[in-house]
Protein backbone atom coordinates (compact mmCIF):
# COMPACT_ATOMS: atom_id res chain seq x y z
CA UNK A 1 0.00 0.00 0.00
CA UNK A 2 0.91 3.74 -0.58
CA UNK A 3 3.23 5.05 2.56
CA UNK A 4 0.73 7.33 5.22
CA UNK A 5 1.61 10.69 5.63
CA UNK A 6 0.20 11.27 9.18
CA UNK A 7 -0.15 14.92 11.02
CA UNK A 8 -1.09 15.47 14.36
CA UNK A 9 -1.22 18.59 16.44
CA UNK A 10 -0.14 17.45 19.80
CA UNK A 11 0.87 14.93 22.46
CA UNK A 12 -1.77 13.22 23.78
CA UNK A 13 -3.64 9.40 23.86
CA UNK A 14 -2.83 9.39 20.00
CA UNK A 15 0.60 9.68 20.15
CA UNK A 16 1.08 6.36 20.99
CA UNK A 17 -1.77 4.46 18.80
CA UNK A 18 -0.12 6.49 15.40
CA UNK A 19 3.37 5.21 16.07
CA UNK A 20 2.69 1.87 16.42
CA UNK A 21 0.75 2.56 12.89
CA UNK A 22 3.28 3.94 11.40
CA UNK A 23 5.85 1.29 12.37
CA UNK A 24 3.73 -0.83 10.63
CA UNK A 25 3.02 1.07 7.66
CA UNK A 26 6.33 3.47 7.48
CA UNK A 27 5.79 6.89 6.13
CA UNK A 28 6.30 9.67 7.57
CA UNK A 29 4.72 11.50 10.76
CA UNK A 30 4.26 15.32 10.29
CA UNK A 31 3.45 17.99 13.62
CA UNK A 32 4.18 20.52 16.17
CA UNK A 33 7.82 19.73 17.71
CA UNK A 34 6.19 21.26 21.22
CA UNK A 35 8.81 23.35 21.52
CA UNK A 36 8.47 27.37 20.97
CA UNK A 37 11.04 29.26 18.94
CA UNK A 38 11.08 32.40 16.98
CA UNK A 39 13.21 30.59 13.76
CA UNK A 40 10.80 31.23 10.57
CA UNK A 41 13.09 30.27 8.20
CA UNK A 42 10.95 27.20 7.97
CA UNK A 43 13.40 24.26 9.39
CA UNK A 44 12.11 21.45 9.51
CA UNK A 45 13.22 19.05 12.02
CA UNK A 46 13.58 15.26 10.31
CA UNK A 47 14.40 12.26 12.73
CA UNK A 48 14.95 8.97 12.36
CA UNK A 49 13.85 6.82 16.17
CA UNK A 50 12.51 2.94 15.81
CA UNK A 51 11.63 2.83 11.83
CA UNK A 52 9.44 5.71 12.00
CA UNK A 53 10.57 8.76 10.75
CA UNK A 54 9.13 12.09 11.94
CA UNK A 55 8.90 15.82 10.55
CA UNK A 56 8.74 18.77 12.82
CA UNK A 57 8.54 22.36 12.81
CA UNK A 58 7.88 24.58 16.10
CA UNK A 59 5.83 27.13 16.40
CA UNK A 60 6.63 30.73 17.70
CA UNK A 61 4.98 31.85 21.35
CA UNK A 62 2.46 34.26 19.52
CA UNK A 63 1.65 30.69 17.22
CA UNK A 64 1.29 28.90 20.85
CA UNK A 65 -0.61 31.03 23.01
CA UNK A 66 -3.21 31.86 19.54
CA UNK A 67 -3.36 28.30 18.15
CA UNK A 68 -2.66 25.58 20.80
CA UNK A 69 -3.32 27.19 24.13
CA UNK A 70 -5.80 29.64 22.63
CA UNK A 71 -8.58 28.58 18.89
CA UNK A 72 -7.40 24.42 19.87
CA UNK A 73 -7.93 23.71 23.96
CA UNK A 74 -9.65 27.39 24.68
CA UNK A 75 -12.42 27.18 21.65
CA UNK A 76 -12.55 23.70 19.81
CA UNK A 77 -11.71 21.42 23.23
CA UNK A 78 -14.40 22.75 25.57
CA UNK A 79 -17.20 23.04 22.87
CA UNK A 80 -16.82 19.80 21.18
CA UNK A 81 -16.55 18.66 25.35
CA UNK A 82 -19.94 20.04 25.36
CA UNK A 83 -18.65 22.68 27.66
CA UNK A 84 -20.02 26.41 26.71
CA UNK A 85 -19.27 27.80 30.04
CA UNK A 86 -15.13 26.96 29.38
CA UNK A 87 -15.66 28.03 25.60
CA UNK A 88 -13.91 31.28 24.39
CA UNK A 89 -14.91 32.79 21.63
CA UNK A 90 -11.34 35.24 20.40
CA UNK A 91 -11.07 36.33 16.94
CA UNK A 92 -7.77 36.89 17.52
CA UNK A 93 -6.78 33.06 18.23
CA UNK A 94 -9.25 32.30 15.19
CA UNK A 95 -6.84 33.69 12.94
CA UNK A 96 -3.68 32.09 14.65
CA UNK A 97 -5.19 28.50 14.03
CA UNK A 98 -6.01 29.55 10.49
CA UNK A 99 -2.44 31.33 10.17
CA UNK A 100 -0.65 27.87 11.84
CA UNK A 101 -2.78 25.33 9.67
CA UNK A 102 -1.74 27.14 6.50
CA UNK A 103 2.24 26.85 7.58
CA UNK A 104 1.87 23.43 8.37
CA UNK A 105 0.27 23.08 5.09
CA UNK A 106 3.40 25.15 3.59
CA UNK A 107 5.71 23.09 5.42
CA UNK A 108 4.42 19.31 5.04
CA UNK A 109 3.06 20.17 1.16
CA UNK A 110 6.99 19.06 -0.13
CA UNK A 111 6.99 16.04 1.61
CA UNK A 112 4.08 14.84 0.14
CA UNK A 113 4.89 11.91 -3.18
CA UNK A 114 2.33 11.23 -5.47
CA UNK A 115 0.91 8.51 -4.71
CA UNK A 116 0.64 9.17 -0.63
CA UNK A 117 -2.20 8.32 1.85
CA UNK A 118 -2.12 12.03 3.60
CA UNK A 119 -4.17 11.32 7.24
CA UNK A 120 -4.85 14.20 9.14
CA UNK A 121 -5.27 13.91 12.94
CA UNK A 122 -7.54 15.89 15.06
CA UNK A 123 -9.04 19.04 16.01
CA UNK A 124 -5.73 21.00 16.08
CA UNK A 125 -5.88 20.35 12.24
CA UNK A 126 -9.78 20.33 10.83
CA UNK A 127 -9.09 23.08 8.04
CA UNK A 128 -5.86 21.68 6.92
CA UNK A 129 -6.81 18.76 4.20
CA UNK A 130 -8.24 22.11 2.66
CA UNK A 131 -4.86 24.01 2.54
CA UNK A 132 -3.37 21.21 1.34
CA UNK A 133 -6.29 21.24 -1.61
CA UNK A 134 -4.99 24.63 -2.50
CA UNK A 135 -1.81 24.25 -2.78
CA UNK A 136 -3.13 21.64 -5.45
CA UNK A 137 -2.31 18.20 -3.83
CA UNK A 138 -4.65 15.88 -5.65
CA UNK A 139 -3.65 12.51 -3.06
CA UNK A 140 -6.25 10.76 -0.74
CA UNK A 141 -6.73 12.73 2.11
CA UNK A 142 -8.25 11.60 5.12
CA UNK A 143 -8.60 13.10 8.71
CA UNK A 144 -9.81 11.44 12.37
CA UNK A 145 -11.93 13.43 15.17
CA UNK A 146 -10.22 12.01 18.52
CA UNK A 147 -12.71 13.94 20.42
CA UNK A 148 -16.76 13.82 20.15
CA UNK A 149 -18.32 16.19 17.55
CA UNK A 150 -21.11 18.10 19.62
CA UNK A 151 -24.84 18.19 18.92
CA UNK A 152 -25.97 21.29 15.94
CA UNK A 153 -27.06 23.06 18.55
CA UNK A 154 -24.25 23.38 20.43
CA UNK A 155 -21.35 23.86 17.39
CA UNK A 156 -23.50 26.51 15.92
CA UNK A 157 -22.42 28.99 18.42
CA UNK A 158 -18.76 28.89 17.31
CA UNK A 159 -18.66 31.93 14.85
CA UNK A 160 -17.78 31.33 11.22
CA UNK A 161 -18.53 27.28 12.01
CA UNK A 162 -20.13 27.19 8.70
CA UNK A 163 -16.39 28.21 6.96
CA UNK A 164 -14.95 25.53 9.07
CA UNK A 165 -17.17 22.75 8.14
CA UNK A 166 -16.84 23.52 4.77
CA UNK A 167 -13.45 23.61 4.55
CA UNK A 168 -13.80 19.57 6.34
CA UNK A 169 -15.39 18.59 3.25
CA UNK A 170 -12.08 18.97 1.12
CA UNK A 171 -11.72 15.35 3.25
CA UNK A 172 -12.30 12.08 1.29
CA UNK A 173 -12.62 10.74 4.44
CA UNK A 174 -13.66 12.06 8.25
CA UNK A 175 -13.71 9.21 10.76
CA UNK A 176 -15.24 9.71 14.40
CA UNK A 177 -14.86 7.79 17.43
CA UNK A 178 -18.74 6.70 17.81
CA UNK A 179 -22.31 6.66 15.49
CA UNK A 180 -23.18 8.99 18.17
CA UNK A 181 -20.45 12.04 17.35
CA UNK A 182 -21.09 10.84 13.59
CA UNK A 183 -24.90 11.20 13.72
CA UNK A 184 -23.72 14.89 15.14
CA UNK A 185 -21.75 15.64 12.20
CA UNK A 186 -24.21 14.15 9.46
CA UNK A 187 -27.31 16.45 11.35
CA UNK A 188 -25.18 19.46 11.20
CA UNK A 189 -24.00 19.27 7.43
CA UNK A 190 -27.84 18.32 6.35
CA UNK A 191 -29.64 21.30 8.57
CA UNK A 192 -27.10 24.22 8.24
CA UNK A 193 -25.41 23.64 5.36
CA UNK A 194 -28.23 21.88 3.27
CA UNK A 195 -25.58 19.17 2.20
CA UNK A 196 -27.18 16.15 0.76
CA UNK A 197 -26.61 13.25 3.30
CA UNK A 198 -26.85 9.90 3.11
CA UNK A 199 -27.14 7.87 6.78
CA UNK A 200 -26.81 4.46 4.99
CA UNK A 201 -23.32 5.42 3.51
CA UNK A 202 -22.51 8.49 5.30
CA UNK A 203 -21.87 10.19 2.06
CA UNK A 204 -21.92 13.70 2.32
CA UNK A 205 -22.55 16.01 -1.36
CA UNK A 206 -22.01 19.74 -0.93
CA UNK A 207 -22.05 21.65 -4.59
CA UNK A 208 -20.81 18.62 -6.01
CA UNK A 209 -18.34 17.63 -4.11
CA UNK A 210 -18.53 14.18 -2.00
CA UNK A 211 -17.01 12.93 1.11
CA UNK A 212 -17.73 10.02 3.41
CA UNK A 213 -17.87 10.34 6.89
CA UNK A 214 -17.83 6.92 9.25
CA UNK A 215 -17.30 5.78 12.86
CA UNK A 216 -14.30 4.23 13.63
CA UNK A 217 -13.90 3.82 17.12
CA UNK A 218 -9.96 3.62 18.19
CA UNK A 219 -8.60 0.42 20.43
CA UNK A 220 -5.62 -0.03 22.07
CA UNK A 221 -2.08 -1.56 21.08
CA UNK A 222 -3.02 -5.12 22.35
CA UNK A 223 -0.15 -6.90 21.66
CA UNK A 224 2.49 -4.22 22.91
CA UNK A 225 0.24 -3.39 26.21
CA UNK A 226 0.23 -7.55 27.01
CA UNK A 227 4.01 -7.40 26.23
CA UNK A 228 4.44 -4.88 29.08
CA UNK A 229 2.10 -6.85 31.41
CA UNK A 230 4.71 -9.31 31.20
CA UNK A 231 7.93 -7.39 32.48
CA UNK A 232 9.33 -6.87 36.12
CA UNK A 233 8.76 -3.31 35.50
CA UNK A 234 4.73 -4.44 35.61
CA UNK A 235 5.06 -6.87 38.09
CA UNK A 236 7.48 -4.48 40.56
CA UNK A 237 4.68 -2.27 40.28
CA UNK A 238 1.64 -4.48 41.26
CA UNK A 239 3.43 -5.72 44.42
CA UNK A 240 4.05 -1.95 45.30
CA UNK A 241 0.37 -1.35 45.38
CA UNK A 242 -0.49 -4.33 46.86
CA UNK A 243 2.19 -4.27 49.55
CA UNK A 244 0.72 -0.79 50.55
CA UNK A 245 -2.61 -1.24 50.45
CA UNK A 246 -2.10 -4.43 52.46
CA UNK A 247 -5.84 -5.80 52.88
CA UNK A 248 -7.37 -3.17 51.37
CA UNK A 249 -9.48 -3.16 47.87
CA UNK A 250 -7.23 -0.69 45.63
CA UNK A 251 -9.66 1.36 43.48
CA UNK A 252 -7.72 3.09 40.78
CA UNK A 253 -7.94 5.79 38.13
CA UNK A 254 -5.71 7.32 35.78
CA UNK A 255 -6.54 10.45 33.85
CA UNK A 256 -4.71 13.46 32.30
CA UNK A 257 -5.71 16.28 34.36
CA UNK A 258 -8.39 17.30 32.08
CA UNK A 259 -11.98 18.77 33.41
CA UNK A 260 -13.53 16.78 30.78
CA UNK A 261 -12.29 13.67 33.16
CA UNK A 262 -15.02 14.33 35.53
CA UNK A 263 -12.56 14.30 38.52
CA UNK A 264 -13.60 16.63 40.83
CA UNK A 265 -17.25 14.72 40.37
CA UNK A 266 -15.60 11.58 40.99
CA UNK A 267 -14.18 12.82 44.21
CA UNK A 268 -17.57 13.86 45.58
CA UNK A 269 -19.23 10.30 44.57
CA UNK A 270 -16.32 8.61 46.62
CA UNK A 271 -17.05 11.19 49.16
CA UNK A 272 -20.29 10.38 49.07
CA UNK A 273 -19.38 6.49 49.26
CA UNK A 274 -17.59 6.75 52.31
CA UNK A 275 -21.04 8.95 53.98
CA UNK A 276 -23.09 6.52 53.16
CA UNK A 277 -20.86 3.23 53.79
CA UNK A 278 -18.98 4.91 56.69
CA UNK A 279 -18.21 1.21 57.80
CA UNK A 280 -16.47 0.73 54.63
CA UNK A 281 -13.91 3.29 54.61
CA UNK A 282 -10.95 0.92 55.78
CA UNK A 283 -11.98 -1.90 52.89
CA UNK A 284 -11.42 0.65 50.36
CA UNK A 285 -8.42 3.09 49.06
CA UNK A 286 -8.36 5.18 46.05
CA UNK A 287 -5.40 5.55 43.59
CA UNK A 288 -5.65 8.76 41.64
CA UNK A 289 -3.26 9.33 38.61
CA UNK A 290 -3.53 12.69 36.97
CA UNK A 291 -0.75 14.06 35.65
CA UNK A 292 -0.44 17.05 34.27
CA UNK A 293 -1.72 18.71 31.24
CA UNK A 294 -1.97 22.11 29.32
CA UNK A 295 -0.64 23.94 32.51
CA UNK A 296 -0.97 27.40 30.84
CA UNK A 297 -4.55 27.21 29.93
CA UNK A 298 -6.91 29.25 33.01
CA UNK A 299 -9.25 26.24 33.20
CA UNK A 300 -6.79 23.90 33.52
CA UNK A 301 -5.05 25.48 36.89
CA UNK A 302 -8.32 25.64 38.06
CA UNK A 303 -9.84 21.93 37.92
CA UNK A 304 -6.28 21.19 39.58
CA UNK A 305 -6.59 23.58 42.73
CA UNK A 306 -10.52 22.32 42.75
CA UNK A 307 -9.24 18.54 43.05
CA UNK A 308 -6.43 19.28 45.61
CA UNK A 309 -8.66 21.09 47.84
CA UNK A 310 -11.71 18.22 47.54
CA UNK A 311 -9.51 15.46 48.39
CA UNK A 312 -7.99 16.86 50.95
CA UNK A 313 -11.17 17.54 52.35
CA UNK A 314 -12.16 14.01 52.28
CA UNK A 315 -8.76 12.47 53.52
CA UNK A 316 -8.77 15.31 56.17
CA UNK A 317 -12.12 13.99 57.25
CA UNK A 318 -11.51 10.32 57.26
CA UNK A 319 -8.11 9.99 57.66
CA UNK A 320 -6.80 7.53 60.49
CA UNK A 321 -3.01 7.19 61.44
CA UNK A 322 -2.57 4.56 59.50
CA UNK A 323 -5.35 5.67 56.51
CA UNK A 324 -5.49 7.63 54.27
CA UNK A 325 -8.49 6.73 52.20
CA UNK A 326 -7.36 8.56 48.76
CA UNK A 327 -3.78 9.33 47.63
CA UNK A 328 -3.71 11.74 44.86
CA UNK A 329 -0.40 11.13 42.30
CA UNK A 330 0.22 14.18 40.28
CA UNK A 331 2.82 12.56 37.96
CA UNK A 332 2.55 9.91 34.67
CA UNK A 333 3.92 6.44 34.82
CA UNK A 334 5.01 3.99 32.19
CA UNK A 335 2.78 1.31 30.52
CA UNK A 336 4.43 -1.38 32.14
CA UNK A 337 3.79 0.45 35.32
CA UNK A 338 0.01 1.46 34.84
CA UNK A 339 -0.54 -2.39 33.75
CA UNK A 340 0.88 -3.39 36.87
CA UNK A 341 -1.21 -0.94 38.81
CA UNK A 342 -4.32 -1.65 36.59
CA UNK A 343 -3.89 -5.76 37.76
CA UNK A 344 -3.57 -4.94 41.08
CA UNK A 345 -6.70 -2.91 41.73
CA UNK A 346 -9.88 -4.51 42.16
CA UNK A 347 -11.80 -1.65 40.57
CA UNK A 348 -11.16 0.85 37.80
CA UNK A 349 -12.79 3.94 37.97
CA UNK A 350 -13.20 5.73 34.31
CA UNK A 351 -16.21 8.85 34.44
CA UNK A 352 -15.32 11.22 32.18
CA UNK A 353 -18.58 13.93 31.71
CA UNK A 354 -17.21 13.39 27.79
CA UNK A 355 -14.68 11.75 25.62
CA UNK A 356 -14.30 10.73 22.46
CA UNK A 357 -13.03 6.96 23.40
CA UNK A 358 -11.04 6.83 26.22
CA UNK A 359 -8.33 4.19 26.42
CA UNK A 360 -7.70 3.94 29.90
CA UNK A 361 -11.37 2.00 30.43
CA UNK A 362 -9.72 -0.87 27.71
CA UNK A 363 -6.55 -0.61 29.43
CA UNK A 364 -7.88 -1.45 32.88
CA UNK A 365 -9.58 -4.44 31.42
CA UNK A 366 -6.78 -5.89 29.42
CA UNK A 367 -5.00 -6.08 32.55
CA UNK A 368 -7.18 -7.79 34.38
CA UNK A 369 -6.44 -11.52 35.22
CA UNK A 370 -8.89 -13.47 33.56
CA UNK A 371 -9.11 -15.96 36.54
CA UNK A 372 -10.35 -13.14 39.30
CA UNK A 373 -10.80 -9.85 37.14
CA UNK A 374 -11.99 -6.40 38.73
CA UNK A 375 -14.90 -4.31 37.81
CA UNK A 376 -14.49 -1.48 35.60
CA UNK A 377 -17.12 1.47 36.42
CA UNK A 378 -17.32 3.58 33.14
CA UNK A 379 -18.93 6.55 32.42
CA UNK A 380 -22.41 6.12 29.68
CA UNK A 381 -20.67 9.72 28.59
CA UNK A 382 -17.11 8.22 26.83
CA UNK A 383 -17.34 6.53 23.62
CA UNK A 384 -16.16 3.77 25.17
CA UNK A 385 -19.72 2.97 27.03
CA UNK A 386 -20.99 2.11 23.16
CA UNK A 387 -18.49 -0.75 22.73
CA UNK A 388 -18.23 -1.50 26.46
CA UNK A 389 -21.81 -1.80 27.70
CA UNK A 390 -20.94 -4.91 30.14
CA UNK A 391 -18.72 -2.72 32.32
CA UNK A 392 -20.83 -0.93 35.56
CA UNK A 393 -21.67 2.27 33.47
CA UNK A 394 -23.06 5.23 35.28
CA UNK A 395 -23.75 8.92 35.52
CA UNK A 396 -20.83 10.89 36.20
CA UNK A 397 -22.67 14.12 37.53
CA UNK A 398 -24.13 11.93 40.29
CA UNK A 399 -22.36 11.06 43.36
CA UNK A 400 -25.43 8.86 44.13
CA UNK A 401 -25.10 7.22 41.18
CA UNK A 402 -21.44 6.61 41.47
CA UNK A 403 -21.40 5.99 45.17
CA UNK A 404 -23.92 2.94 44.42
CA UNK A 405 -21.63 1.83 41.85
CA UNK A 406 -18.87 1.15 43.76
CA UNK A 407 -20.74 -0.89 46.25
CA UNK A 408 -22.21 -3.27 43.20
CA UNK A 409 -18.05 -3.48 42.40
CA UNK A 410 -16.88 -4.34 45.89
CA UNK A 411 -19.89 -6.78 46.16
CA UNK A 412 -19.87 -8.24 43.18
CA UNK A 413 -19.50 -11.98 42.86
CA UNK A 414 -16.58 -13.78 41.26
CA UNK A 415 -19.00 -15.10 38.44
CA UNK A 416 -20.73 -12.08 37.56
CA UNK A 417 -16.80 -10.09 37.21
CA UNK A 418 -15.73 -13.02 34.88
CA UNK A 419 -19.21 -12.96 32.59
CA UNK A 420 -18.58 -9.06 32.39
CA UNK A 421 -15.04 -9.72 31.57
CA UNK A 422 -15.60 -12.19 29.29
CA UNK A 423 -18.22 -10.40 27.35
CA UNK A 424 -15.76 -6.63 27.33
CA UNK A 425 -12.59 -8.62 26.49
CA UNK A 426 -13.01 -9.71 22.66
CA UNK A 427 -13.44 -6.43 21.63
CA UNK A 428 -10.76 -4.94 23.31
CA UNK A 429 -8.20 -7.63 21.72
CA UNK A 430 -9.62 -7.97 18.62
CA UNK A 431 -10.75 -3.59 17.70
CA UNK A 432 -7.15 -3.19 18.43
CA UNK A 433 -5.14 -0.47 17.56
CA UNK A 434 -3.61 -1.58 14.36
CA UNK A 435 -7.62 -3.14 12.99
CA UNK A 436 -8.39 0.65 13.04
CA UNK A 437 -5.14 1.77 11.07
CA UNK A 438 -6.21 -0.98 8.63
CA UNK A 439 -9.94 -0.15 8.40
CA UNK A 440 -9.38 3.49 8.17
CA UNK A 441 -6.90 2.96 5.65
CA UNK A 442 -8.34 0.95 3.41
CA UNK A 443 -11.20 3.04 3.38
CA UNK A 444 -9.19 5.81 2.50
CA UNK A 445 -7.25 4.21 -0.41
CA UNK A 446 -11.27 2.91 -1.52
CA UNK A 447 -12.92 6.43 -0.89
CA UNK A 448 -12.16 8.26 -4.12
CA UNK A 449 -13.75 5.34 -5.80
CA UNK A 450 -16.93 4.75 -4.51
CA UNK A 451 -17.88 9.02 -4.88
P1 LIG B 1 -6.86 11.44 25.98
O1 LIG B 1 -7.85 12.48 26.37
O2 LIG B 1 -5.44 11.72 26.30
O3 LIG B 1 -6.97 11.07 24.44
P2 LIG B 1 -7.27 8.51 26.72
O4 LIG B 1 -8.00 7.90 25.60
O5 LIG B 1 -7.69 8.01 28.04
O6 LIG B 1 -7.38 10.09 26.78
O7 LIG B 1 -5.75 8.16 26.48
C1 LIG B 1 -4.80 8.45 27.43
C2 LIG B 1 -3.54 7.61 27.21
O8 LIG B 1 -2.55 8.18 28.02
C3 LIG B 1 -3.73 6.16 27.67
O9 LIG B 1 -2.97 5.29 26.88
C4 LIG B 1 -3.21 6.18 29.10
O10 LIG B 1 -2.64 4.97 29.56
C5 LIG B 1 -2.16 7.28 29.04
N1 LIG B 1 -2.17 7.95 30.34
C6 LIG B 1 -3.17 8.59 30.95
N2 LIG B 1 -2.79 9.01 32.17
C7 LIG B 1 -1.52 8.62 32.33
C8 LIG B 1 -0.57 8.71 33.37
N3 LIG B 1 -0.85 9.27 34.54
N4 LIG B 1 0.65 8.20 33.16
C9 LIG B 1 0.94 7.62 31.99
N5 LIG B 1 0.08 7.46 30.99
C10 LIG B 1 -1.13 7.96 31.15
C11 LIG B 1 -7.70 11.55 23.30
C12 LIG B 1 -9.23 11.61 23.48
C13 LIG B 1 -9.77 10.25 23.91
C14 LIG B 1 -9.32 9.18 22.91
C15 LIG B 1 -7.83 9.26 22.63
C16 LIG B 1 -7.41 8.34 21.48
O11 LIG B 1 -9.58 12.62 24.43
O12 LIG B 1 -11.18 10.27 24.00
O13 LIG B 1 -9.63 7.89 23.43
O14 LIG B 1 -7.43 10.57 22.27
O15 LIG B 1 -8.19 8.58 20.34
Amino acid sequence: MPKARGAAGAQGGLAGALNSALKKYGGLWFGWSGQESDDRTGNINLQRNDGVTTATIDLSKRDVDEYYNGYANSTLWPLFHYRLDLTEYERETGKGYERVNERFAECVTPLIEEDDLVWVHDYHLLPLGERLRSRGLKNRIGFFLHIPWPPTRLFVSLPFHERLVRTMLEYDLIGFQTGEWLESFLHYCRKELGAEVDDATGTVTLEGRTTVARAYPIGIDWDHFQDQGNTGEARQAAQRLLSSTRRRIAMIGVDRLDYSKGLPERIDGIGRFFDQNPGRVRDLVYIQVAPPSREDVESYQKIRNLLEQKTGQINGARSEVDLVPIRYVNRGYSHAELYGFFNASKIGLVTPLRDGMNLVAKEYVAAQNPEDPGVLILSRFAGAAQQLGDAVLVNPHSPDDLSHAIRVALDMPLEERKARYEAMIGTIRDDNVQDWTRRFCDDLAAAGDQT
